[in-house]
């Protein structure tokens, strides 16, 4: 039986991976932190192996490590909202960063070092010259959270390059779900859609309507971080849908979904306006269709209308 070990478990991709890997008979471990919430790990919780640790906590994520022995290391854990990242730069590098340096460090040194994906991100371009970006598009970060991450991929190359680990970074869109987490755009907007619908909210504020993302579904990146490493060879890969939309347009298909219409309820606010925020990070996945035939699938207006039915049913009673 294969064993996978998963930092950030309990986040919206650490909860699907975990049920991917479980129906391919792996015996998954996770690590959460004291103060993680576990909803999204309820209904499987059971057949995991949790172990509680900060990624700042070397020694105990060290003792996980040896341990655990695992076969596959899945690195989802960190801080990972961008805006917030804006705030406690300090805090964001520390947990992506050396977060992510400590881990190679820890792995490398042990007798049969596991295959290591790291969660790498489309913020790492920033501002980039070229659209689409792909593999080979230079890093321009523009945000602690995309310097912290141009950090952590960069490392998993020397390390892969020095030392022969087989790492791979996976360069992340932006990708959704119901499991999203609530304070990311398309969330806020989809449950404060329902909420307006049942009576519960009345006004929805925003930052910038016209900023643009790739967005794809986090059910499909997370088969793709899987198959990267069951290839013969470590290698990074973008993974994106190559289409852009905009936060009007994630409005316009969340309020279309509950009846409603979103001018008489969406106001702006430059309180979620961020000072620095990539434009055109829009990604070209045909490096992950090639090598390991992956391929977005999910339309966009289905994931939002989903997103957002689902609210309406897990709204608080
Ligand atoms: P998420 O829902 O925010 O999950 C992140 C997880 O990391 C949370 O469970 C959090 O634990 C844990 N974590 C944070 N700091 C930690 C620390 N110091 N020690 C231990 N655990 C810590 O994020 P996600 O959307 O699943 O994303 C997974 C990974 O992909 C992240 O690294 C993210 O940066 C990256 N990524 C995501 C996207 C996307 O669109 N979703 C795109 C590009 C890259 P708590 O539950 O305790 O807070
Ligand atoms: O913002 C704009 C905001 O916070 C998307 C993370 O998973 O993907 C994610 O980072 C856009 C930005 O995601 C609000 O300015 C407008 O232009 O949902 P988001 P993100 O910053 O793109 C990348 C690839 C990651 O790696 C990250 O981990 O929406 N926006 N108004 C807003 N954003 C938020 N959060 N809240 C607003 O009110």
């Amino acid at each position: 039986m294969p064993r996978a070990l998963i930092t950030g478990i309990a986040g919206q991709d650490g909860s699907y991976l975990a049920e991917w890997l479980l129906a391919r008979d792996y015996e998954v471990h996770g690590i959460v932190r004291e103060s993680s919430c576990l909803k999204r790990l309820q209904s499987f919780k059971a057949r995991l192996v949790l172990h509680c640790a900060d990624l700042n906590d070397s020694a105990t994520v060290r003792r996980i490590l040896t341990e655990t022995a695992p076969d596959e290391v899945y690195h989802l854990g960190g801080q990972s909202h961008v805006g917030l990242s804006f705030e406690q730069a300090e805090a964001t590098c520390e947990s992506i960063a050396i977060g992510t340096l400590r881990l190679l460090e820890m792995i490398r040194a042990l007798p049969q070092p596991p295959r290591f994906f790291n969660a790498s991100s489309s913020e790492v371009f920033g501002r980039p010259e070229t659209s689409p970006q792909d593999e080979q598009t230079p890093f321009r970060p523009a945000t602690p959270y995309g310097c912290a991450k141009a950090f952590a991929t960069q490392m998993v190359v020397i390390e892969r390059h020095t030392f022969g680990l087989f790492a791979c970074n996976g360069i992340l869109y932006n990708h959704e779900s119901p499991r999203r987490g609530d304070n990311f755009v398309t969330q806020k907007i989809c449950r404060a859609a329902a909420a307006i619908k049942q009576g519960r909210q009345q006004e929805l504020s925003l930052g910038n309507l016209s900023s643009q993302r790739d967005w794809g579904d986090a059910r499909e990146y997370v088969q793709a971080m899987w198959l990267m490493l069951q290839q013969a060879t470590p290698a990074d890969y973008v993974l994106a849908t190559g289409k852009l939309h905009s936060v009007q347009a994630v409005v316009e298909t969340a309020f279309a979904a509950v009846g409603l219409n979103w001018r008489d309820y969406v106001k702006m606010d430059p309180r979620f306006m961020r000072p620095e925020d990539p434009a055109r990070l829009v990604g070209n996945p045909a490096k992950a269709e090639k090598i390991l035939g992956w391929r977005p699938i999910a339309s966009f207006t289905r994931l939002i209308t989903e997103m957002t039915l689902s609210a309406l049913e897990t709204a608080p009673a």
